[in-house]
């Protein structure tokens, strides 16, 4: 049966290369973002390539009552959300907790926290209902490990893991399955929002190794959800074969 996946922060990266992999195997998605415009062409471009049902909604994860007014009201053909991939999330700059930009932090923690919570508290009543459903959070090895100048960006992915766990706890009694993936440095937008814009620096990052690729996350995340009812993978860490830890690469330069 075709499952209805709810993918947030669908508009690039690892958000749109699951929207593509679970429409490429015929499911039906609710992908979202901020970018009206760009949700509206991958829309097309999904019910074209894959013959899928495609509802693209706006809003930002951040506002509690645009979640819930977008989230909770879905037309009967889209309440029966089976999946639902918390990918919407960024890091915004690089320093000491001493020097860093306030108003930073402020994007960090509200979007990556607080808007997973907001998300997940509009989704998941349904599934607990409905006695199904699977949750996956994409975390971070920075959610595992802290690294220099990474203080709050790793603080919220911290909080990832833990709410991953926690939302595990909550619903085991429902039989909801409650993943997180956690990868180590994938080439998308991430490092462009996390330099604000300057591309130089952001592509220099990867530069000397292959990183991941956002559809080797992707298809991490639907292996995860092809496994029989009784069996799940709880945390999954997915790096590039040439980074062994935040901080440790293989790199040519
Ligand atoms: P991208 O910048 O390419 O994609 C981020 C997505 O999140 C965009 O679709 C963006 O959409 C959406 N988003 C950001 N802020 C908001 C908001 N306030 N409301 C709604 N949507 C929002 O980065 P990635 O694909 O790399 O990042 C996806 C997830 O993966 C993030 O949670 C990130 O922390 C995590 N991650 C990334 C890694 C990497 O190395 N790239 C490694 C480990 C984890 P829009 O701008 O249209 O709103
Ligand atoms: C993104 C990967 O290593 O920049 O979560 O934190 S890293």
């Amino acid at each position: 049966m075709k499952d209805i996946v709810l993918i947030t922060g669908a508009t690039s990266g690892i958000g749109l290369a699951c929207a593509n992999k679970f429409a490429g195997n015929g499911h039906n998605v609710i992908i979202t973002g901020r970018r009206k415009e760009r949700l509206d062409k991958i829309s097309k471009q999904l019910k074209n390539d894959y013959s899928v049902k495609v509802l693209p909604l706006t809003f930002d994860v951040r506002d509690n009552g645009a979640v819930k007014k977008a989230l909770t009201k879905l037309p009967e053909e889209w309440a029966r959300i089976d999946v639902l991939i918390n990918n919407a999330g960024l890091a915004v700059g690089m320093d000491t907790i001493q020097n860093g930009d306030t108003d930073d932090w402020e994007r960090m923690i509200d979007t990556n926290i607080k808007g997973l919570l907001y998300v997940t508290r509009a989704v998941l009543p349904g599934m607990t209902q409905r006695g199904k459903g699977h949750v996956i959070n994409i975390g971070s090895i920075a959610g595992k490990e802290v690294y220099p100048f990474g203080n709050v960006y790793c603080a919220t992915k911290h909080a990832v893991d833990a709410l991953t766990k926690g939302i595990r706890i909550d619903t085991v009694k429902q039989g909801i399955k409650v993943t997180q993936i956690a990868p180590g440095a994938v080439e998308t937008e991430f490092s462009e929002v996390r330099f604000k814009g300057d591309k130089d620096k952001a592509s220099s990052i990867y530069k000397g190794f292959e990183p991941l690729h956002a559809e080797d996350v992707a298809s991490v995340a639907y292996f995860a959800t092809t496994l029989p009812a009784h069996a799940n993978i709880n945390d999954l860490v997915i790096m590039p074969t040439a980074q062994a830890n935040a901080t440790t690469f293989n790199k040519e330069l």
